[in-house]
């Protein structure tokens, strides 16, 4: 069925019925021990950042005290958080990564 309706003269448009699905900002967050080379290697590693990006990330959150690993759909997020999360408890880093709703 077409998305618009005819009344008189004038063509309404009508909202989309599928709406985008609401995005999470997945972020890390700056402490002073997790290694800087680490970091790099967790932005590479899950996401998909390139060598010179991961370091511009990083010192950005060493310097800011949060930073953006990717912006995700819930599910997405979610994986990526239980997954950096886990690998730096297994390396033994406290390092911390969070979700925020857009
Ligand atoms: N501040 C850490 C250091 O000096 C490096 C670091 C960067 C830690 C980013 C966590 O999310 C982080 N070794």
């Amino acid at each position: 069925m077409s998305r618009t309706e005819r009344r008189r003269n004038t063509v309404l448009e009508r909202e989309p019925r599928v709406q985008e699905p609401r995005m999470y900002r997945v972020v890390l967050l700056n402490d002073d021990y997790t290694p800087m080379d680490y970091v790099v290697h967790v932005l590479e590693q899950y996401f998909l950042k390139t060598h010179a990006e991961a370091v511009e990330v990083m010192l950005h959150i060493h310097e800011r005290g949060k930073g953006l690993g990717g912006t995700y759909p819930y599910d997405m997020a979610e994986t990526k958080v239980a997954l950096v999360t886990a690998d730096a408890q297994q390396h033994q880093h406290p390092l911390r990564c969070i979700m925020e709703k857009e």
